[in-house]
């Protein structure tokens, strides 16, 4: 088979956000879009892509198994030596990580728009992840991004023909040099990986009932995402649970038209079922399978940074850090600090880094870092280096067969050691840019002005005092890259903070994310909603939003 070299054009936009490029299908499928931004993807691996390995795979959304088949075309014509595809283009962003550090390959490409919805009319999305497992960093997207505002051509093998549908072994020819594509079981390296991870004998023997004379009830929603595979393979037939444990486990393109975005607002259904059910969890996973959501009987709901700081304090039931050892816990900076106060119970290191796993990896790469998490619902550990949905259920189950208490119980026995963090996000979405990047300019303008620190701002009887104020930075302790303008946040004396920042996800218009969080030592049995209350409509009144983004609602309330 040869190589041809395919002149193209440029387009604008290729700018990869906090996870990846996301676009709207019909983005991606113009004529050269997505053979574009392989391209510079590729490209951007330098020399070290030559006779490089590369895993190739996403959360089945549509025009997942095209795009695969594209990149299996243009890495053929680029030099790539061997491609580890998923079955069918599936893989979820955990499995990825974790195939990449299997393989040693060079890195992956992730094929998912994570927790958007999917579709003929909604988003797709591309992503490349490094050697370490970890979305790339800053500066290698930088330098994708580069490349595809001066591509001129891209190299493609275009008669190479591929079936991605059937597990196997293929080897191609190309211009006298041999090129492997090797279709893998999407999921099997996963589940073994879990096994080393946790006692699944154990695991196994608590939820069938083995242990404990009844089994325990779960409702694990895989939303119609990727992880639907994953979850029949490791809760049905490694860990004994019945079938009526685990709905919606069939990946569907179009996520069977829920937005897989496992939240209060977003996983309404499994909200509401286990409200009304006898349930002693519930679960639900993006459409990628990197994020989480726990709930516990009668929907009590953790908090993902809650659940992080829950998980911080009991990693000793989990195998993996009785081996490895407990290095230090992160967050990044919009996450409630609840973990923070584990940390120093435990005298380990806590770090505060930007939004996105990619600020993670570095930390974890050095070995002082095994456990972070996001309040988006993201939770992980050093296994990998990306945020794992399936993990962090397994996780709490292991908590559960520990303590042998319930979630509420679990948690309200957490809040009278350590006090609770309450905290929200209100997102605002798809709003127009230009009034958005004016109030975060305005805000930041204000609350960097001299006289901010000290300011007192009451509402409802309560009192804030600004204790500092900034646009957040953060210099990375291992390479000492700098990352500026992260976010905007206020400290008060007492601790509370509010946090503004604009999405780096969306695929069009803007999306406003506030963040609330506020620290109670000795209140910690209150309603969030109402002890955020004042707090919120300090946040409101500073940032002008109302005025801004005309909106008198979030669309999202997390
Ligand atoms: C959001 C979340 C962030 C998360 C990112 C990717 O980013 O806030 O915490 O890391 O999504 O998650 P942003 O820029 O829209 O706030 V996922 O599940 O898309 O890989
Ligand atoms: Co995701």
């Amino acid at each position: 088979l040869s190589v041809e070299t395919v002149p193209t054009t440029i387009y604008e936009g290729q700018k990869p956000g906090t996870s990846g490029l996301r676009k709207k299908v019909k983005v991606f499928t113009q004529p050269h879009y997505t053979e574009n931004f392989v391209q510079a993807i590729l490209e951007a691996n330098g020399a070290a892509l030559d006779g490089s390995t590369l895993v190739v795979g996403g959360d089945g959304r549509f025009y997942c198994k095209e795009a695969a088949e594209l990149i299996v075309r243009l890495s053929a014509a680029n030099g790539v030596a061997k491609l580890l595809v998923g079955q069918n283009g599936i893989l979820s962003t955990p499995a990825v990580s974790s195939l990449i550090r299997h393989n040693k390959a060079l890195g992956g490409i992730v094929l998912t728009a994570s927790h958007n919805p999917g579709g003929p009319e909604n988003d797709f999305g591309i992503k490349f992840n490094c050697e370490n497992g970890g979305p790339a960093p800053d500066a290698f997207t930088n330098h994708i991004y580069k490349i595809t505002t001066e591509i001129k051509q891209y190299k493609l093998v275009r008669n190479l023909q591929i079936d991605i549908s059937k597990v196997g072994v293929s080897t191609y020819d190309i211009a006298g040099k041999t090129f492997t594509v090797e279709v893998i079981d999407s999921v099997a390296n996963y589940v073994r990986h879990m096994e080393e991870i946790f006692d699944f004998a154990k695991l196994k023997d608590f939820v069938s009932g083995k242990a404990t004379g009844k089994p325990l009830k779960m409702r694990i929603d895989a939303m119609n995402g990727v992880t639907g595979s994953y979850v029949r393979e490791i809760f049905l037939n490694r860990l004994g649970a019945s079938e009526a444990s685990v709905v919606h486990t069939t990946p569907l393109p179009d996520f069977g038209g829920l937005h897989p975005d496992p939240n209060l607002t977003y996983a309404k259904n499994l909200v509401e079922t286990v409200a009304k059910g006898d349930y002693d969890i519930g679960a639900a996973f993006d459409g990628d399978g990197d994020r989480n959501m726990i709930i516990g009987y009668n929907a009590f709901f953790v908090t993902p940074s809650d659940s992080l700081a829950v998980i911080a304090h009991y990693l000793e039931a989990i195998p993996y850090f009785q081996k490895n050892g407990v290095q230090g816990f992160a967050r990044s900076m919009p996450t409630a600090s609840a973990v923070d106060l584990v940390g120093k119970k435990l005298g380990k290191e806590v770090f505060e880094v930007p939004t996105g796993w990619k600020y993670f990896g570095n930390l974890m790469d050095v070995g002082r870092l095994c456990l972070c998490g996001e309040e988006s619902f993201g939770t992980g550990s050093n296994h990998i280096r990306e945020k794992d949905g399936i993990w962090a259920v397994l996780a709490w189950i292991s908590v559960m067969q520990h303590t042998g208490k319930g979630i509420e119980d679990i948690l309200k026995q957490h809040w009278s050691v350590y006090g609770r963090n309450y905290f929200t996000r209100y997102d605002y979405e798809e709003c127009a840019s230009d009034p958005c990047n004016e109030m975060v300019a305005t805000m930041e303008k204000t609350i960097t002005s001299p006289e901010f620190v000290g300011k007192s701002f009451s509402s409802e009887g309560k009192t804030y005092k600004v204790k500092e104020a900034d646009n957040f930075s953060y210099t990375d302790p291992v390479d000492k890259s700098v990352a500026t303008k992260q976010g905007l946040r206020i400290v008060f004396e007492d601790g509370s903070r509010i946090v503004v920042r604009l999405s780096g996800t969306g695929s069009s218009g803007a999306t406003v994310r506030l963040y609330i969080d506020s620290y109670e030592k000795e209140n910690v049995l209150g309603q969030a909603a109402v002890m955020l209350k004042p707090l919120i409509d300090i946040a409101l009144e500073i940032s002008q939003l109302p005025k801004f983004t005309g909106r008198t609602a979030p669309t999202v309330i997390t």
